[in-house]
């Protein structure tokens, strides 16, 4: 099953790993899979060598069983050894580089050397704080209190042809992406919904995860409090029981 299937179906769960800041990722990522994680997004703001993300892959598929994807901060994050990549573009960011520059660069990369990875376009939206993807893809982020400036987002990015909409509240971010503002985008997007940032507990994965979005990510968490992470993924299945 393509991982881009796999996603749209019910609400999952997806560790995000940055190899940049953990030198523990495989022990993290096991932790995470023992607690019923659906999947691994590999990568972060800043870069990692690629024979070293190479490295890092290699292990991770090595012990999970669920897809592991990668989630590019930089075009150096890119290796065939992954299940599929998210092909950002940071669409409310004010340099073109983020929105079509590193793709065009990537694009490339990925058409002469890696045909075989799976390719999910993806718009990537930054939300209240932005965290370091923010500030660094120079992004002006979308006020937590505007959940229609994201729902218009959401629409630009559907009739543009994204496959996905990332609403990206920054890695630690004080707060998530408001559940009122994944409801507002989740009524008008139907294409695949992703959440993450600045979750860091199961009632608020809960909440999010009643407004139907198709993948909640946690990163944080996972390095910081691993035993929270059972409670994050069993709080989203109760809250999408039938
Ligand atoms: C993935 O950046 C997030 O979208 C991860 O955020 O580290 O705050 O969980 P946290």
């Amino acid at each position: 099953m393509k991982v881009l299937e796999y996603i749209s179906e019910g609400v999952k769960h997806f560790t995000l790993l940055d190899p940049d800041k953990s030198v523990d990722y495989l022990k993290i990522a096991k932790t995470a899979l023992d607690a019923g994680t659906d999947g691994l997004l590999v990568g972060g703001s800043l870069g990692i060598p690629s024979e070293e993300l190479d490295e890092v892959v290699k292990d991770l598929k090595s012990v999970a069983h669920v897809p592991v994807v990668l989630f590019p901060g930089t075009i150096c994050q890119i290796t065939p050894r992954a299940d599929a990549i998210l092909f950002l573009s940071v669409l409310n960011s004010q340099d073109p580089y983020f929105i079509v520059g590193a793709q065009l660069q990537g694009a490339v990369i990925l058409a002469k050397h890696y045909p075989q990875l799976e390719v999910i376009s993806t718009a990537y939206l930054l939300v209240g704080d932005g965290g370091a993807a923010g500030y660094i893809s120079s992004a002006r982020p979308i006020p937590l209190r505007r959940p229609d400036i994201a729902v218009a987002y959401a629409l630009a990015a559907r009739y543009m042809g994204f496959n996905a909409v990332y609403l990206e509240a920054g890695s630690g971010a004080p707060e998530p992406v408001p559940t009122a503002m994944v409801r507002a985008v989740r009524k008008y997007l139907d294409r695949v919904l992703i959440v993450g940032g600045g979750i860091r507990s199961g009632k608020a994965a809960e909440e999010i995860a009643r407004e139907r979005p198709n993948v909640i990510v946690t990163g944080t968490i996972a390095e910081e409090q691993p035993e929270k992470l059972g409670e994050i993924v069993r709080s989203i299945r109760s809250a999408v029981k039938p």
